[in-house]
């Protein structure tokens, strides 16, 4: 999913047929009830699954503290809910803190800046391994930066990676017992983009399934 406007581009994931997470970042600027989501594959195209939706409400984590990176996670309300068709279909959200571990390949994607430095056109997307949070709080890697809250993924040799303008998009993970994705991650923050020990780091949206869950049921921001 993408929201956009005039002076910010984030990517969302459609957790219900009514909201969409992505990162508390993508508000730092901005007036977010001017925001727009759309469900699409190329931007400036309305291409036949795009629906768009406006935005109702934006619920943004408690403790997110606009300039850091910790608890960078918010939950948008829509309008009006989107039509689940084949191509427009919600992600289900992690089932548990180890569901996915050290080396399981996830795929990143979105419309951010690529390798000649413009946003994508079109959806783009990556698949990435998770980095436990031991090597990448590694002092050549992230060191102190890292924070329970928070995910990496990507190699230590570079290359493949997120970047500016994916934010806020989904790092899904495919459960391959069941066969289902899930929101593992959500585009965050990253020393440059494709950088050698310089992995992208995602929220970690399992932590905040509590907070997710009660958002979600009270249609009112919550405390954890
Ligand atoms: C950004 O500024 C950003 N390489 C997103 C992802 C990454 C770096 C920066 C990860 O939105």
């Amino acid at each position: 999913y993408h929201v956009r406007s005039e002076k910010h581009d984030c990517g969302g994931a459609l957790i219900s047929r009514c909201y969409v997470a992505t990162a508390a970042h993508c508000f730092k600027r901005s007036k977010f009830l001017s925001y727009v989501v759309r469900g699409g594959f190329e931007l400036g195209f309305r291409d036949r699954p795009e629906q768009v939706r406006e935005i109702e409400n934006v619920f943004i984590h408690p403790f997110y503290t606009f300039g850091l990176q910790e608890d960078d996670i918010a939950v948008i309300k829509l309008k009006s809910c989107f039509t689940i068709t084949e191509k427009l279909q919600t992600i289900c959200l992690p089932k548990s803190a180890s569901q996915f571990t050290n080396g399981f390949q996830c795929v990143a994607s979105g419309f951010g800046e690529t390798e000649d430095g413009e946003a994508s056109q079109r959806l783009k997307f990556v698949w990435l391994p998770l980095i436990d949070n031991e090597a990448c709080s590694h002092e050549s890697v992230y060191g102190s930066r890292i924070t329970n809250g928070m995910q990496c993924a990507g190699s230590m040799a570079g290359v493949a990676d997120t970047c500016r303008g994916d934010s806020g998009g989904p790092l899904s993970c495919r459960d391959p017992v069941t066969g289902n994705w899930h929101l593992w991650g959500i585009v965050s923050w990253g020393e440059s983009c494709g950088d050698s020990n310089k992995p992208g780091v995602y929220t970690r949206v399992e932590r905040y399934l509590p907070w997710i869950n009660c958002v979600i049921s009270s249609n009112r921001n919550c405390q954890n």
